[in-house]
């Protein structure tokens, strides 16, 4: 995410130091999240970590509804902190701020009513905007703008019912996607907005599990963490193999998320908590 290299860029010298597209059929299944940015699963409580750590949530948001509808996750102001947006049909609704009765952006977009969204920050100018994969198909619109209108960029990758994910993966300022094709642990991940091979495969965890995408240790790129039960398995780079921070947090039904909530610089953990009747 464009803005975020600067700002952790900032962080980092002030300190000297210091979120799939899922298939449908898989919602109903397990908590599933997916891509740097949009949580797939059911529920209106959020609890959000500000730390790398496990134990109690920093803040805990209402957003939104109970029902099942991806709730988006990016920095849509620019302003350095993510916050929440929904998607219902072809309609996205976005708020820079957790609280806020109206949404700060409403539009449509997408061709078909039904498909996967995804946030990022597609020309890397520091804001994020939103993608879409229509079901069955290997085909992504984005768009630059919190606006409708046309497609920006359109291009064909991965399989179908392939898990997509977005992060900036090589620190380039611009975000990109990898898919993790259906009952594989590898992720092919793409550097550039197109079509063609992957950049960089590497595996990690099992087929089924939850993940996000974020920059946990504030270098920049973005790397995959995975949600497991009631813990995350977090990794600093793309390499696979064995999590380099493993934390627990929330219960056996949450789903997690993942964003810059206090606009340090770094990406932490939050998750989506269904309510309690199907706990
Ligand atoms: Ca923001
Ligand atoms: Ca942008
Ligand atoms: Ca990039
Ligand atoms: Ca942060």
């Amino acid at each position: 995410m464009g803005e975020k290299i600067n700002r952790r860029a900032a962080a980092a010298a002030a300190a000297l130091a210091a979120v799939g597209g899922l298939m449908a059929t898989s919602v109903v299944l397990a908590p599933s999240g997916a891509a740097h940015g949009v949580n797939v699963w059911h529920g209106d409580t959020y609890l959000l970590k500000n730390t790398l750590a496990g134990g109690s949530a920093d803040v805990t948001y209402t957003f939104g509804d109970t029902e099942y509808l991806p709730t988006l996750i990016g920095d849509w102001d620019g302003d350095g902190d993510e916050t929440p947006g929904e998607l219902i049909g072809r309609r996205f609704l976005l708020w820079d701020d957790w609280e806020s009765e109206d949404p700060a952006y409403s539009f449509t977009f997408g061709p078909t009513s039904s498909g996967t969204p995804y946030v990022g920050d597609w020309d890397g100018d520091g804001d994020d905007t939103i993608a879409v994969r229509p079901s069955d198909t290997t085909t992504f619109y984005l768009r630059n703008e919190l606006a409708s209108g046309p497609a920006d960029v359109t291009f064909s990758y991965g399989q179908r019912w392939a898990d997509a994910y977005t992060g900036d993966w090589d620190g380039d300022g611009d975000d990109t996607f990898a898919v993790r094709p259906y009952g594989t642990n590898a992720f092919h991940v793409r550097n550039v907005l197109a079509g063609g091979r992957a950049d960089l495969v590497f595996g990690f965890g099992r087929p089924w599990e939850t993940v996000v995408a974020g920059d946990w240790d504030g270098d920049g790129d973005d790397a995959v963490a995975l949600h497991r039960e009631s813990r995350l398995y977090v990794l600093h780079g793309l390499t696979g193999g064995t999590a380099d921070v493993t934390i627990a947090f929330g219960r056996l039904w949450d789903s997690p998320l993942t964003g810059d909530w206090d606009g340090d610089g770094y990406d932490t953990f939050g998750l989506r908590r269904a309510p309690c009747e199907y706990c």
